[in-house]
């Protein structure tokens, strides 16, 4: 059973103290995966996306730089780019070089020093873009400012979707729909495939998914002083055949227990904390998910191995 030793701070739900103290008072225990990313953990997921076993960021990659003027007159010109979940802003790149008379670009992250230094490296060189960068967590309600482009156009790639499930990511895609006004969406989404594939990508050789996973733990310790034993925890993420979905966990390798936000929770030997699923699609299967959100799927390009996809979906 969970003991509840001390009750003095009651952090907010939506801070990663509070989230840390329900998810972990859950049985089973679970950790938000938007909790992987603060600066280390970023750091980590961008070697995690230089991983010879990570197949999804080159391809994608390459994607965008094979079809990037098809991509760009779907968009037209004149368009207002809104990117969901920015991140490094290193894919943008590759449209807004094929779109020169793209009016306006508006990058929403959580991260506020993150996204306001790479949105000041990415105005030297795209000088005649408007540039509006927007803190905010674009996975709760969210209101747009005012469209200044000809037309609004979507940008969410890395196949975050799948990080949602597909009630969520059904949610999502609605609300995204709103925003864009009329708007199209590109988006990328990761593909069913040989799970040998996807257990490789998750189980890296280098053990850095492991070091990303693990981070969560790390992050408590440096935040919350919560005194976890990262060698007492394991990374384990096999491959749910039915749900189509890689998931991770961190399992305790033994009868342990860690301080958060005021509680003290007990881990069982083998008990596993939830901390991150990652659902892979077919392509018939996310174009009925988008149609499902009210979105008309028109173009898809996918590599010639059928690793990953990206979808231009009409509004
Ligand atoms: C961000 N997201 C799409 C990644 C994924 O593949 O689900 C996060 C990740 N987790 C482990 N490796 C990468």
């Amino acid at each position: 059973m969970d003991a509840v030793q001390f009750r003095s701070p009651q952090s907010p739900p939506d801070s990663f103290a509070g989230s840390l103290r329900e998810g972990l008072s859950k049985a089973p225990k679970e950790i938000p995966c938007k909790y992987f990313y603060d600066s280390e953990g970023s750091a980590l997921f961008e070697a995690i996306c230089a991983l010879p076993e990570y197949y999804q960021t080159r391809t994608e990659v390459a994607l965008l730089r094979r079809h990037a003027g098809e991509i760009a007159a779907l968009i037209g010109d004149g368009a207002e780019i809104v990117e969901f979940g920015a991140g490094a802003l290193r894919k943008i790149r590759i449209l807004l070089d094929a779109l020169p008379a793209a009016q306006a670009y508006l990058p929403i992250d959580i991260s506020g020093n993150y996204l306001r230094e790479v949105v000041r490296l990415l105005a030297v060189d795209y000088p005649a873009l408007a540039l509006h960068p927007l803190v905010a967590d674009f996975t709760l309600p969210l209101t747009l400012p005012a469209r200044t482009g000809a037309r609004r156009a979507g940008f969410f790639p890395g196949s975050t979707i799948g990080n949602f499930r597909p009630q969520d990511a059904l949610c999502l895609l609605r609300r995204m729909r709103e925003q864009l006004q009329g708007g199209g969406l590109l988006i990328g989404v990761d593909l069913v495939k040989d799970p040998a594939i996807l257990h490789a990508a998750y189980n890296d050789a280098a053990g850095v998914t492991g070091a990303f996973n693990k981070n969560l733990l790390a992050r408590a310790n440096r935040e919350l002083a919560a005194g976890f034993d990262l060698d007492g925890f394991a990374h384990y993420a096999p491959f749910n055949v039915k749900a189509q979905r890689i998931e991770m966990y961190l399992v305790s390798l033994k009868r342990q227990s860690a301080l958060i936000d005021g509680e003290m929770i007990e881990f069982a030997a083998g008990e596993a904390v939830h901390t991150e699923d990652s659902h892979k699609y077919t392509i018939d299967g996310f174009r009925e998910m988008a149609a499902r959100a009210g979105f008309r799927p028109r173009a898809v390009w996918t590599d010639d191995a059928r690793l990953f996809s990206i979808h231009w979906l009409e509004s």
